[in-house]
């Protein structure tokens, strides 16, 4: 047991070491080579005591500035929305901190008019937009408009296509993070051919997908440098 600690806090050292060469390095090799039987040569050419005290200052110093620089950063995102018709768009996310998320969409080829506009929740296109699942839904709720309480937290409305059949919008909303255990990289919008009615339409579907009819273009979300 004692061979076997001593073994894995010398794969740390190493680890450490190799991000930041030092000349002791080469000391290690012999015991990398041979990780399940920890050699008297082990023992002889590095002491207990010298691995305690290398150990902690590595470890302390190593992962304690990471989460600080994440949750600090702006973080952006972009999804391009395609789809088997003539509707395509761009959708730009940007969130502060844990702020709201701002997101920003220009969609063309549409029908005049609204369509449901929603966050699925998968970012799996292999069989076009219907392989991204239904509507993003951590919490376990119903079908709303993004203003409900009780809402999918993918449930971002309509967006509505003027004469040109161009839809543009700026959405700025706090159930669709960056971060975190919620976070929407890696999944998908998705636009819809119909009107969703927000959970009030009183069809068989309005309280799981506001009915909004066929899905006609859908894109997955990653990130985008700073
Ligand atoms: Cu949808
Ligand atoms: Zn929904």
């Amino acid at each position: 047991m004692q061979a076997a600690l001593a073994v894995m806090a010398a794969h740390t050292v190493l680890a450490a070491i190799a991000a930041a060469p030092v000349p002791h390095q080469s000391l290690f090799f012999p015991n990398f080579s041979s990780p399940s039987s920890p050699s008297a040569q082990f023992h002889s050419s590095f002491h207990g005591v010298a691995l305690k005290a290398n150990v902690r200052p590595f470890l302390s110093l190593s992962a304690a500035p990471k989460p600080l620089t994440v949750v600090a950063a702006t973080k952006k995102a972009v999804a391009v929305l395609k789809g088997t018709s003539t509707v395509e768009g761009v959708v730009t996310l940007t969130q502060d901190a844990d702020g709201p998320t701002t997101v920003n969409v220009r969609v063309t080829g549409l029908t005049p008019g609204k369509h449901g506009f929603h966050l699925h929740e998968f970012g799996d296109t292999t069989n076009g937009c219907i392989s991204t699942g239904p509507h993003f839904n951590p919490n376990g709720l119903t079908h709303g408009s993004p203003e409900d309480e009780v809402r999918h937290a993918g449930d971002l409305g309509n967006i509505v296509a003027n004469a040109e059949g161009v839809a543009e919008a700026t959405i700025v909303d706090s159930q669709i993070p960056l971060t975190g255990p919620n976070s929407v990289v890696g999944r998908a919008f998705v636009v819809h051919e119909l009107e969703d009615d927000l959970g009030k339409g009183g069809h068989e579907l309005s309280l799981s997908t506001g009915n909004a009819g066929g899905r006609l273009a859908c894109g997955v979300v990653g990130l985008t440098p700073p």
